[in-house]
């Protein structure tokens, strides 16, 4: 297969002789395609385009590439008839002329293509009109062709082009998406329906709800929905299907069920059955962070015995039931996803025993990589949790969940997972942060990940995240994700003012300081005006709500950095009063600082302003 390659390089000079070559941004599109070539000269978008679909393709494909044409300007958009248009874009295949298109380009078509893998080929047709052909392996891959080409779309100088390019993609990853399975308070209906928007954006398939402390879906899983929220949910099950998501319904019977109950088995089906009545096709049953040493009922006792193996054996039990009396009943349902109690470790165990033998080989079980924060996760570790559980595995990535550390946001890239995981497992869903918009900094960098782990670079794949997540204030939110950067699959904090700060020390140390104060000032003032930055320009206003108090410390940090250096400059050069007045504005500063109990660049700026302090008499 071809290597993974960026968009690159400037295109050749446009046919136009009064133009000046139009300039494209390099690797411009994420998720990075498996392979991308400029193949033609840039075109420009305008005047009247025509869409040919010829019926064929698929409903919110053809929505999007109309948004994405509005959006670039494009005034007059005709469906159907390609004469005397400016350009044609041909959607879907089997369309009317797409085939001589993209012969006339010099593409292959979609076929032989893994699913949801797409075709973008853009040039001159045969008459030399601009000619665009989208066309996907299935309907998720008509869509994903969109996403690329409105990423590929370039204002400049007040006018649109597209490059001309071949792209040919597909993911290396099957299942690629969230699971909200955080504890505390869950995302509102209002986060989930952007969140399945980016989820769209960025070639994610999968949806999972799941979150801990929605009494329906734990603590009184019995109960049946209130007409009004089975409203809500129909709504998130539709905003999926419109981003070709698919939305898995999970329910975590596990604090009390008795698993040779028939009423709670059928109790569990008929919550399963007012989901599939609303369009959900997948679902899950969730047992971790349950007891099994201590059973619901006697009934499970005596049937299936105490301890870990009699848990492994009631749970396959139920599970088997739900696969036969549920899964098997409804044609078109996924496969049952579970995750099973002991979900963090490869070593085999009775209860992971009882699953292995137990368990219909069809239910997929979950599985975090080792450790519940896996700081790596591993082909072999993987191939492992296959072997030891005997199941088809989904990864559960416990990153960039922030439930066990809430005064932290989480805003690193992901890394430490191998770049061929996609070759051992079924696939990832990623547990996100309670703030669902600061999430998407780190989720938009998973699904860059996932769908072509080989071209995978954490930096240059967070460095695009901040600039989409932060728009025209991008550089103020990177100074607050570079701030919230450490976790426990990364212990770096702070990896840009962490080498100033160490180089003013350092010549500091040896008598200095002028000329390392500088570059440090500079990053303090940008810390400084962080907050006032992102409260004017970002277009976000959720993100800026939850990132409030966060933003607000470093914003603190910033000016008492700055205080910090002016003191300790000040002592260098004699000027000790102004020391001392400083000193003691900086002290006052601190003791605000330590009010606040959400952390940024934890471990960085409090040592940094308490050996400011202690450099300085008092
Ligand atoms: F099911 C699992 F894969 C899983 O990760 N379960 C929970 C999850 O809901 C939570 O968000 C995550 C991070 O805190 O960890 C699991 O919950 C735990 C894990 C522990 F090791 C709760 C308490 C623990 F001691």
């Amino acid at each position: 297969s071809p290597t993974p390659t960026t968009a690159s390089a400037a295109p050749s000079p446009t046919a136009t002789p009064t133009r000046t070559p139009v300039e494209l941004p390099s690797a411009a599109v994420y998720p990075v395609p498996q392979s991308l070539e400029q193949t033609h000269e840039a075109l420009p978008v305008g005047g009247t385009v025509a869409i040919v679909s010829g019926g064929q393709a698929d409903q919110s494909a053809l929505e999007a590439l109309k948004a994405l044409l509005s959006a670039a300007g494009v005034g007059s958009i005709v469906e159907g008839g390609a004469t005397g248009a400016e350009m044609t874009i041909y959607l879907g295949v089997g369309g009317p002329g797409s085939g001589d298109a993209l012969r006339a380009l010099g593409a292959e078509g979609p076929k032989g293509l893994p699913a949801e893998g797409y075709v973008l080929a853009s040039g001159r047709g045969p008459d030399g009109t601009p000619t665009v052909v989208l066309a996907g392996a299935d309907p998720s891959g008509d869509f994903y062709a969109v996403q690329t080409l409105r990423q590929l779309v370039v204002a400049q100088r007040g006018e649109a082009w597209v490059p001309g390019v071949s792209v040919r993609d597909w993911p290396s990853m099957r299942v690629r998406g969230v699971i909200e399975g955080f504890y505390g308070l869950p995302w509102s209906h209002e986060d989930r329906l952007s969140q399945l928007e980016f989820y769209g954006r960025h070639k994610m398939n999968t949806y999972v709800y799941s979150p801990k402390d929605d009494p329906y879906l734990r603590a009184r899983w019995r109960e049946p929905y209130p007409a009004d929220q089975l409203a809500l949910i129909r709504e998130l099950v539709d905003g999926a299907r419109a981003n070709h998501v698919t939305f898995t319904y999970a329910l975590s019977p596990g604090l009390s069920i008795c698993y040779s109950s028939g009423d709670d088995a059928r109790a569990l089906i008929s919550k399963f059955e007012s989901l599939w009545e609303i369009g959900v096709r997948a679902f899950a049953v969730p047992l971790d962070d349950i007891s099994y040493t201590k059973a619901n009922c006697q009934e499970d006792v005596s049937r299936f015995g105490t301890g870990p193996s009699g848990a492994g054996s009631a749970q396959a039990y139920l599970l088997n039931r739900v696969q036969r009396e549920f899964i098997q009943t409804h044609p078109g349902a996924r496969p049952l996803e579970m995750v099973p109690t002991e979900y963090a470790d490869v070593a085999d165990s009775p209860y992971k025993r009882a699953l292995r033998q137990g368990l219909d080989p069809n239910v997929v079980v979950e599985w975090t990589g080792v450790g519940v924060i896996a700081p790596v996760i591993t082909g072999a570790q993987a191939n492992e949790a296959q072997q030891v559980f005997g199941h088809d595995i989904l990864v559960w990535d416990n990153y960039p969940v922030n439930d066990y550390v809430r005064d932290r946001l989480l805003m690193g890239p992901v890394v430490g997972r191998d770049w061929n995981l996609g070759s051992y497992l079924v696939g990832i869903t990623a547990n996100p942060m309670i703030q669902a918009e600061a999430s998407k900094v780190a989720l938009f960098t998973e699904a860059d990940y996932y769908w072509n782990g080989g071209a995978y670079n954490a930096e240059r794949s967070w460095t695009a995240a901040l600039r989409e997540v932060g728009g025209r204030a991008w550089r103020a939110l990177e100074v607050l994700a570079e701030n919230s950067y450490s976790s426990r699959i990364d212990a770096t904090e702070s990896p840009a003012l962490t080498p100033l700060i160490a180089a003013f020390w350092r010549e500091y140390g040896s008598g200095g300081g002028l000329a390392a104060s500088r570059p440090l000032l500079g990053y303090f003032a940008r810390m400084r005006s962080a907050p006032s930055e992102l409260r004017h320009g970002l277009e976000d206003a959720g993100l800026l709500d939850e990132v409030g108090p966060w933003l607000d410390k470093l914003g603190l940090y910033g000016s008492a950095g700055q205080v910090a250096v002016h003191m300790l400059l000040a002592q260098r050069s004699g000027r000790s009063a102004q020391a001392r007045q400083l000193r003691s504005s900086l002290e006052s500063q601190v003791a605000s600082l330590r009010a606040i109990p959400q952390e940024v660049a934890e471990g960085v700026m409090d040592p940094f302003l308490d050996r400011a302090l202690a450099s300085v008499q008092e």
